[in-house]
């Protein structure tokens, strides 16, 4: 017997409406506009109300309700779908006298045009998708595909916040279709790859493949955690009567704003050519300081007759083109394919090349990320290739220049043993990576010791890259607890080492005895424990045994710690040699144990923070906001919601806004979130 459902009143349906249009408007204001209009924690409690109502009354959820943003069920698969209209790519132009081409090629098809002006948009490097909302509401969202066909990922495109689900428009239209850029701002994408790196896991060459990649994750958490941008250019509205209400582009994009979504503000109407040239070189330079990739400019003949009237080619509409930058790739030859073994044991492949000028920077390796790509590129030793800087970051190879290739050639094979020490290398189904497992490879050791040694971890100044080298090739040291035992005469033995630089390394590996529990746990490497994670595991498993013994459950019942950091530390502390290096710290000394009184910290409580008060604002790095919070009450502070003169601390992440002003303005300290961790003694 199922229980009936209480009697909806007219009184809730209008609370439930009242409280999606409160939210809906608050979402707006912070996302499109970023210019909050409510308190984080107002906006939490008005969502929880919305959330218990919609529990209780399941038959008042509907899809464009602020709750339905992030879906509980991942998908097992996208379906593909048929574009209405289809994707169009654009024409490329590569200069400015291409661009005077396309003109007297169009005007030779519209002779007679008399005025006439283009709209200037930046060209958006991210993922194009075409959105569907049927009487104003949001029902489709999918990716450009072919162009004739792409895949539904709608409840991706859900999770984008600055889309909104239901139109600004008081008649919407039976259907409207709204394309655009889906686009990872560069902060985000390099945080992803950062996260990406700790874990041991390879890197997105780009932004656009971090997008690309991210719309088709099958669990929508995952797409909501990435936080995905949005940028509307096209609009298609399909009216009953004859006249449609728009007559140029640039209307459109107006029309698009008012509608609730983000327009790129940096749109330009031109009336003629030089202006355009104007534009492209401003943006040229300028683009450097924008949050998001561009890699040109769109150019569109703003009055739509004129774009009926010149149609569209096989492949391009002939009424606009994109202007690209240079990109910055250049032509090398590949003198070597090597690879790097990482402290993770990730084997990289790595092609070395004839040194060359890129982005103002000498470059002689770019990296082939992984065994699949390499095969992909099918590159071989003495190709010549096209080398670029992926994302403004790492170069990578972008494609080999077969036709220049000599005739001895071979294909490169992947080594099948660790170059190294030798032992057979795995690479686990599903994963693009390639590893050596052997916990006491050299490579592997030595990257474990420059981890140890960094400084967020047990911070040994003078114990370098170059120094961990002469160590283990000098065969001093096998261990991490091997360091300990290294006596000055040793150290000065080594090529370039003087007896002065010997004794202070002696003394800085001494000094880290002293550092606190936290850090050694981050030194110690274990996957996916950064230093915000080993931190938050130093404070709930306050000695080495307990976390040693910790089970899977015990370990996700802590606050920030999933699924994937805890099987990696369960699985971490189930290898000997692993149990056998932390009984050698023991019996070095090194704190192995949670102490409020460590020297790292000088506070010695955990009511450290007692009487104090504070303010979260912006994004942190790594934790939530709720967990921030949570770790401030336990050490005895309050978190309160407006900046006052009665805040002692402003803790602020990433696009803090008017509370970060607002403290300024009171003298307020405000703390990062590393400079959070440090007084809360983790
Ligand atoms: C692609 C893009 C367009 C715009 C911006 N970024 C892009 N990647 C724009 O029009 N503002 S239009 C477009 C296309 O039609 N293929």
């Amino acid at each position: 017997m199922t229980a009936a459902t209480p009697e909806i009143t007219p009184e809730i349906k209008q609370k439930v409406q009242q409280l999606r249009q409160q939210l809906q408007q608050a979402g707006y204001a912070y996302y499109v506009l970023d210019n909050p209009i409510m308190e984080d924690t107002v906006y939490d409690r008005l969502y929880r109300q919305l959330q218990d109502l919609e529990s209780q009354y399941p038959e008042l959820i509907t899809p464009d309700s602020p709750t339905q943003r992030v879906g509980d069920k991942p998908a097992s698969q996208f379906t593909s779908v048929r574009h209405n209209i289809p994707l169009y790519s654009l024409e490329n132009a590569f200069n400015l006298e291409e661009l005077a081409k396309w003109e007297t090629k169009w005007q030779r098809q519209a002779p007679d045009t008399e005025n006439f002006s283009y709209v200037c948009e930046l060209k958006i490097d991210g993922s194009a998708l075409a959105l569907t909302y049927e009487n104003g509401v949001f029902v489709r969202g999918v990716t450009r595909g072919d162009g004739v066909t792409g895949e539904d990922i709608t409840q991706n495109v859900r999770t984008i916040r600055t889309i909104p689900l239901r139109l600004n428009l008081d008649n919407p239209p039976n259907v409207v279709e709204v394309r655009g850029e889906a686009f990872l701002p560069l902060d985000i994408f390099a945080k992803i790859n950062q996260e990406r790196e700790n874990r041991g896991e390879s890197l997105f060459a780009n932004p656009r493949n971090a997008a690309a990649g991210t719309l088709r994750q099958l669990d929508s958490k995952i797409v909501a955690r990435r936080r995905l941008n949005f940028f509307a250019y096209t609009l298609h509205l399909s009216t009953s009567s004859e006249s449609t209400p728009l007559q140029s582009q640039w209307e459109s994009l107006e029309l698009l704003q008012e509608m609730g979504f983000l327009v790129n503000p940096h749109r330009q109407l031109c009336p003629s050519l030089p202006e355009v040239a104007k534009y492209y070189r401003y943006w040229e330079t300028a683009r450097d300081n924008l949050p998001y990739m561009t890699d040109g400019v769109v150019v569109k003949l703003n009055n739509y007759d004129l774009q009926r009237q010149l149609g569209f080619t096989q492949k391009f509409p002939r009424w606009a083109i994109a202007l690209k930058y240079p990109a910055e790739e250049v032509p090398t030859v590949v003198k070597d394919i090597i690879v790097n073994v990482g402290r993770t044991g990730a084997v990289t492949p790595m092609a070395v090349m004839e040194p060359v000028q890129l982005a103002g920077t000498t470059v002689q390796r770019a990296t082939l990320h992984n065994s699949d790509r390499v095969a992909q590129l099918d590159i071989r030793v003495n190709d010549t290739v096209i080398i670029r800087k992926a994302g403004e970051i790492i170069p990578e190879v972008v494609r080999v220049i077969t036709e220049l290739r000599p005739s001895n050639t071979q294909p490169y094979q992947m080594p099948t043993h660790c170059p190294e020490c030798k032992s057979a290398l795995i690479r686990p189904a599903r994963e693009a990576v390639t590893r050596c497992v052997n916990s006491s490879c050299p490579a592997i050791l030595r990257g474990s010791l420059v981890h140890w040694a960094s400084r967020d971890a047990l911070d040994i100044r003078g114990l370098g890259e170059k120094i961990v080298v002469l160590l283990v090739n000098n065969n001093l040291v096998k261990s991490i607890a091997d360091l300990y035992t290294l006596t000055v005469e040793q150290i000065a033995s080594l090529e370039r080492m003087g007896a002065k630089s010997a004794d202070n390394l002696v003394r800085a590996i001494d000094a880290s005895k002293e550092r606190a529990y936290a850090r050694v746990l981050y030194g110690l490497g274990i996957r996916y424990v950064g230093s915000v994670n080993a931190q938050i595991l130093a404070k709930n498993f306050p000695t080495i045994e307990l976390l040693s013994q910790a089970s899977i459950p015990s370990l996700e019942s802590v606050y920030g710690i999933g699924e994937e950091i805890a099987l990696s530390v369960f699985q971490w502390f189930k290898n000997p040699a692993n149990l056998a290096l932390i009984e050698s710290l023991k019996v070095i000394g090194l704190q192995l144990y949670f102490a409020n009184n460590s020297v790292d910290n000088n506070t010695s409580n955990t009511n450290t923070l007692a009487g104090k008060t504070f303010v979260i604002t912006g994004t942190l790095p790594s934790l939530k906001r709720s967990e921030a919070q949570k770790l401030i009450e336990q050490a005895g502070g309050k978190v309160t919601n407006a900046v006052s003169s009665k805040t002692n601390y402003l803790i602020a992440g990433e696009n803090a806004g008017s509370k970060l002003t607002k403290a300024r303005e009171l003298g307020i300290p405000q703390l990062n979130e590393k400079q959070l961790t440090e007084l809360l003694n983790l």
